[in-house]
Order: structure tokens, then sequence, then C-alpha cells
């Protein structure tokens, strides 16, 4: 019999973020919410996971769910409105989350570095006390979004982090998350049983490894019963996988998933695989999992980044996602701005994602975008569980994100994980809203600045196409010269500009690797032929003459200068913006924007000074008299050796 739980008029009691942390930048107020609502817990209610629905006008208002989580998620977004100033009148609101998981990838390393993390060390405090406070925090933060998932550490795993004294912490880990919703998920390492259990081998097909995953999932169920389950990176930069012992990454995704089956739990398998020997970066993750459609468990997802190569500015979406009509796919993004500038930049990264969601695929014929398959939408029947990841920007920073604009894109992650349909405007307004103030003297030119700002970004690093010509190992600057002896070719930038006197960019088409081909009709086409490719993609595609006439009438040559100038304009706004905006924040929090502007500002002009000088060389063409000329030399801007980690 369905259990059906009223309690009338229950105040909505949800603490805001603790300002225990020194952070006084959460979308979460800390007021307590004037609306009061009576909760309703109905199992029988025929809504999706933790849905909810909220009715009535203030002095009825009502928050139904058929989980506890659900009337946890409907409070959270009745705050919100309450902020946004749209709880005064009835209300009839239905929310169902478009993806089943919404997880935070933590590439979190036990030594308390964060690979790729530009906001300090590691929340989790591996070898310390566990900070429950902070921890709590996470949780609520999470849950207004309705993240309902982690994977505490990085897909560059150490067999260790399934050691008995790490599983114990991760417990206790999953407890504290546990009331917000949250599973707690890890990263493994797959020679693990080798490597950790001490077998001979960590070969998928022989019975004891089979066994030792069997038994450790049995361990991690004993200690935390509702464990997400496993995200696993393999064959992948030098990681182990299956193909060691001549095994297929179905082989070793389902002799994990066999494991975990039993106790509801699921694989998040990469396909970020690349080796150096094939002749395009881009076609390698097809060429592997292709053929492999339809061979993985029911618990398994195929996680695939949102571009071919890696998380760059601008990329086309990954071709795999129209590719694998019998498996369950899960698409992953990077919140944390490896390429973009670290937390140094003011880039709000919801228009990137949605592009790549937004994209069709043509798969099943128009209107299969990434999204419909993603979400279980054009393939119903394959799809038992659906699942979305986003590599977190989170560490012990005061203000959790390293830059106070940085927020906005884990709360970006997390509201379009719930609901995939909405724009980038509205979740920046809400985001503006609740964490700056509602004046629309602010809001305005400051949602512009946000709106704009991937393009921004896009126009001052890598226009038209280009991409990966990222200075070696920490990817801030520009470096489209570097060149590393007996380093991997596809490691290199050349390997991807490939420019020469000829001309500049990637030859993809059908002539040359082929990765046009990957696509459906009509876009196998479309960007098949120099004349309907579009232009924002255009260097991805294709090698192009230098005097190549654009649609605007000018060379790609004049385009290339143009384009990063127009960056490097709009970062000069920005400053101005938020030169403008000093009486709407406090003292402390616009300075810190303001100093991080100057500094993007200036990275602009680096990149436009290192990226037109250098392929000037090339190209032979003066830079148009109607831009503003490089001002420091090249010479002078090659010596630049950052001392940077690819970690904190
Ligand atoms: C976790 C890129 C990054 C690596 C990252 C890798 C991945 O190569 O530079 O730091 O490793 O992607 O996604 O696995």
């Amino acid at each position: 019999m369905n259990k059906v739980i009223t309690i009338l008029l229950y105040a909505i009691v949800i603490v805001g973020c603790s300002r225990s942390t020194g952070n006084d930048l959460l979308w979460l107020s800390d007021k307590d919410p004037s609306v009061k609502a009576g909760v309703m817990i109905d199992p029988s209610l025929d809504l999706k996971n933790d849905g909810f629905i909220i009715t009535g006008g203030p002095k009825d208002r009502m928050i139904k769910a058929r989980t506890e989580i659900g009337v946890l998620y409907g409070k959270y977004a009745l705050q919100r409105l309450e902020t946004l100033d749209k709880a005064g009148g009835n209300l009839d609101i239905r929310e169902e989350p478009s993806y089943e998981r919404r997880i935070l990838n933590h590439w979190d390393n036990l030594d308390n570095t964060v690979e790729r993390g530009y906001a300090g060390w590691s929340i989790w405090h591996w070898d310390e006390p566990v900070p429950v406070e902070r921890i709590k925090d996470y949780g609520r933060l999470n849950a207004s979004l309705g993240i309902n998932g982690t994977v505490l550490n990085n897909v560059n795993a150490t067999p260790e982090i399934l050691s008995r004294e790490k599983l114990e912490r991760v417990a206790e880990i999953a407890d504290i998350l546990r009331p917000y919703g949250m599973k707690v998920y890890l990263s493994v390492n797959f020679s693990s049983p080798a490597a950790l259990g001490g077998l001979d081998s960590s070969d998928p097909l022989d019975p004891e490894v089979r066994r030792w995953w069997v038994d450790k999932a049995s361990e991690i169920y004993a200690l935390i019963p509702d464990f997400g389950g496993f995200l696993v990176k393999a064959n992948s930069e030098g990681l182990p996988g299956p193909q060691d012992y001549g095994r297929s990454h179905s082989d070793g995704a389902n002799m994990i998933a066999d494991a975990l089956a039993p106790h509801n739990g699921i694989v998040m398998w990469r396909a970020f695989v690349y080796s150096p020997q094939s002749p395009d970066r881009a076609n390698q993750a097809s060429e592997e999992f292709k053929p492999l459609d339809g061979e993985f468990r029911d618990n398994v997802l195929i996680q695939i980044k949102n571009g071919p190569i890696d998380f760059q500015p601008r990329e086309p979406f990954s071709p795999l996602f129209g590719q694998m009509p019998h498996t369950q796919l899960m698409p992953e993004f990077q919140i944390t701005q490896e390429y973009l500038g670290f937390s140094n930049h003011l880039v709000y990264l919801h228009p990137l994602f949605k592009e790549c969601l937004d994209s069709d695929t043509f798969c099943e014929g128009p209107g299969s975008t990434v999204a419909d398959i993603t979400t279980g939408k054009t393939y119903p029947s394959i799809y038992k569980t659906t699942a979305i990841a986003g590599v977190a920007n989170i560490g012990r920073d005061a203000n959790w994100c390293g830059h106070e604009f940085a927020q906005s894109s884990w709360y970006a992650f997390g509201r379009m994980a719930w609901n995939v349909n909405l724009s980038s405007e509205d979740i920046a307004r809400e985001w503006l809203h609740q964490t700056f103030t509602a004046e629309s003297e602010f809001v305005e030119p400051v949602l512009s600045m946000m709106l704009t700002s991937r393009e921004a970004a896009v126009n001052y690093m890598m226009p038209l196409g280009f991409h990966h010509i990222f200075a070696w190992t920490h990817h801030y600057g520009p470096e489209p010269w570097c060149d590393v002896p007996g380093a991997r070719e596809d490691w290199l930038p050349r390997y991807y500009h490939k420019a020469d006197q000829d001309g500049v960019g990637f030859d993809r088409t059908r002539s040359g690797s082929g990765n046009t081909d990957h696509y459906h009709e009509p876009l196998s086409s479309m960007y098949n032929s120099l004349e309907t490719c579009p232009e924002e993609l255009l260097l991805w595609f294709h090698h192009v003459p230098w005097n190549h006439q654009m649609s605007s009438g000018r060379s790609l040559w004049d385009e290339i200068c143009l384009h990063y100038d127009r960056g490097i304009r709009a970062v000069e706004e920005y400053r101005k913006t938020w030169e403008a905006m000093q009486g709407y924040v406090d003292p402390q929090r616009w300075e810190a924007v303001r100093a991080k502007l100057e500094i993007q500002e200036s990275d602009a002009r680096w990149w436009r000074d290192a990226c037109v000088q250098y392929f000037g060389e090339f190209s032979g063409m003066p830079v148009p008299q109607d831009v503003a000329q490089p001002e420091r030399p090249l010479e002078e801007l090659k010596k630049i050796k950052l001392d940077m980690k690819h970690h904190n």
C-alpha cells in the first residue's frame, strides 16, 4: 500500500550555505524563506524520479513528490522562486529531471591535489578529519540544483582508492551527502585486482579477476548501501585497460558491471581514447566504440566528452553520440576551465554546454539531438537509466571555484542537468539575482557580459575552428609553435593547426582524415564542403588557403586577425562594464572580479600577439590596418614558460 505522508504548513526550512567558509557568494541565501508550504510525500504520484509538484497560492501552497528528496528539490525550487520574486501568486508547477543521474566528476587525487583544479586543494581532505560542515554546504548547494551524484576522485585513478581505509572514508562522505540526495561514485583503476589485490593479472575474462571485482563490490555496498557505481578511464593516456589483455572495452566494462549489477550500481565507461598512431585523434573514439554498439550491459553507460577531442573552446559535437543506437550514452562536460583561462577568465559555460546538447545528430533524421539521445527520448527502450557528468571546478577556496563567476558554470551545469531546455539567459539571470542583486542596472549589463563571454574567449583564443594550440602541459596560454623533442605528435599544436605556406587547418574531409563522414547527412556533406562548412568550424574540418574568401568578403587571414581583435574588444568592454558596477557589489567581490578581468584582458592580448604573429609567418600577409597591431614581439612571447602544473 502506498504511504502518503502529509505535513501541513510545514515551514520551508532550507538552510543557506553557512558562512563558516568565509564565503558570501553562494546562490543560496541565508535568509529564512518566508513562504510556507504543505508537504506531501506520495510514492504513488505519477512523477519521474525525484520530480515534484508545487501548487496553490501563498496561503495554501503545497509541495508534492514521490520521495523525500523530491520534496527537498521542490522546496529549493520554491526558495529560488521567492528569491527571484516569482513566488507571489498561484503556482502550478510540475518538474521532472531531464537526466536521472546528474553527476559531478571530481578530478581529485588522494594527495589532495586536483587535476585541472584552479580553486585550491581537494575538498575531501583525504588525510585529515573529514570536513563535515564544508561537505554539508557542498551537499546543500548541489541539492539546490538537483545534482544527485558525485564521483569523488580523479579518473586517473590510483588502485588505493579501493583500499579498506579509503572506502571507510568514502562511506563517511556518503553518510554526510545522503540527506542531500547525493550518491557517491568512485573512479577506479582497471588494474586494481593486480595492483591492489595481488592477483597475477587484471584480465577481465580471468575468473579470479572477476571474483575480485564481485567481492570488492560486496565490500563497498556493505559500507555504502546506496553507492552509485564506478567511473572508468581505461586504455587512455597510459592508464591500464582490457586491451592490455587483448580484450575489448565491452569485455572490461561488462565484467565490472556484472559485479555491480546485484547492488544496482552502474559503470560509466569513458570513450576518451586516442592512440598516437592514428592520423586523426577526432576519429578514434568512434573507431574503437562504434563496433561495440549493443555489446554493453544494461548498467553500463558510455561517457562521451562533448567534442571529439578534448573540451576545446569550440568543437563540433562528438559524432559518437549519433553512432551507438543500441548503447546508453551520457555526455561529459568540463566545468573546470582547463582550456578556458583557468579561474582567471570570466567565461560562463552554459552556451558551450547547450551548443552540444542542442546539436542535431540526424541519427534518426531531423530532431535527434544529443540531448534527445542521452535523455533517452530517441531510443527509449535502450535507456534503462540516463546520466550527465560535469568535471567539477570546486576546491578549498572560500568562493569554491577560484573566480566569483566560475560558480555560475557549476550552477548552470546543475540547472541544465535538471532541465535541458532552460536557456543560457534564464540560468544566468537566476544566478545573478541570487548571487548579487536583482537590480536591473546591474543584471542587464552583467548578463550581457556573461552571455557573450564564451564567444569572446573563442575569439581571443581559437577562432574559426582553431583548436589545441595551447602551451605544453598546463594549457593556459598560447604556444602554437610548441615543439617538445620526442613528444607524441598528437600532443603538439602543429598536429592540430597544420599551418604551412598554403594555408591552415586540419583536413578532416573525405579527402583528408574522413572525419566528416562520421557525421550523418546532411551534416556530413555540409562539413565536408568548404562552401557550406560553418565558418566557426572551418579550420576544424578544412585546410584552408590564407586568401580564401570568407562570407564577409575578406580573406581568411584578415578574418583571423579580426576575430582576435574582436575577442580583445569584448574583454575591454567587460572591464568597463564592471567598473560601473562598483555600487552594486561589496568591495571584496568587486575588486576580485576587477583584478581577474585585468588579467583576462592582458591574456587576450597575449593570445592575439602570439597567434597573429606566429601564423603571420606562414601567411606572409600583414595584419589588416583596421585592427590593432600586435604589441609584444613574437620572440619575447616564445620565451614565456609558465611554471604551472596540471594540478594545483
Ligand atoms: C584527467 C585531458 C586533460 C587531462 C585529463 C584527461 C581526461 O587530457 O588534459 O588532465 O585527465 O583529459 O579527461 O581523462
